[in-house]
């Protein structure tokens, strides 16, 4: 199976996990799209979606799905995105799409989060894949010096600013800017999460431990395996 085969597996299975009637929350990233495009087939019985990015929201509307404001919504059953790595215990990496702000406000809402994912998503130990951290713009080289001061002996940390297209330095719907961690080798997800989150300037970082998936779907070259 390649790996999409094993996306669109996963992104099927979740349709499973959607109640009759209910607002659900959307996420960010390929599975997710082909996710939008399987709940298209029920949206009938579907109220509505908060969206986690504008992308999201432009595929959701294109395929009539109502898009609704969060600030109105109080009751949110599941939470339905993918990640960049996820361990065994659902701690999961996010932000390569660079929405995680608005996927970790969402997921916060939701009652259940389901993570759809292909295998090489699947790891024992976050980090291989950069942590996305989000800054505001002025702090960007604060919070990087933050970020070197994590190596170790053998283990060099070095964050790298995000960048557009060319020379223009990519920006979220937030208007922020992304360092990507590079050499973590993350042991304690939630401490982790918990020392970013307290340096000056960052607005989100992408460890995904504090409020963990609560669903793993995941597609495999044997077919989907749902864990929890
Ligand atoms: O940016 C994100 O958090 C996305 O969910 C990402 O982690 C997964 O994107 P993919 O489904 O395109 O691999």
């Amino acid at each position: 199976l390649t790996q999409d085969q094993m996306k669109l597996a996963a992104a099927t299975k979740a349709l499973e996990f959607i109640p009759d009637d209910a607002v659900i929350g959307v996420g960010t990233g390929s599975t997710v799209n082909l996710f939008i495009e399987q709940l298209a087939t029920i949206k009938h019985r579907v109220q509505g979606a908060v969206s986690s990015s504008e992308a999201t929201t432009a595929r959701l509307k294109a395929l009539g799905i109502p898009v609704l404001d969060l600030a109105v919504v109080d009751d949110l059953p599941v939470y339905v995105d993918g990640a960049d790595e996820v361990n065994h215990y659902l701690h999961m990496i996010k932000g390569g799409g660079g929405a995680l702000t608005r996927e970790k406000i969402v997921a916060a809402v939701a009652k259940e989060f389901i993570c759809i994912a292909d295998e090489t998503k699947y790891v024992t130990v976050l980090g291989e894949f950069p942590l996305p951290v989000e800054v505001v713009p002025m702090a960007r080289s604060y919070v990087a010096r933050q970020m070197e001061r994590l190596s170790k002996p053998g283990i060099r940390v070095h964050p790298e600013l995000r960048m557009a297209s060319g020379d223009k330095v990519f920006q979220t719907d937030n208007g922020n800017y992304i360092l990507d961690v590079h050499g973590l080798n993350i042991a304690e997800p939630v401490s982790l999460e918990t020392y970013i989150n307290q340096i000056a300037g960052v607005v989100t970082n992408g460890l995904f431990a504090q409020r963990r998936a609560d669903v793993l779907i995941l597609g495999t070259q044997h077919g989907v395996e749902v864990k929890r």
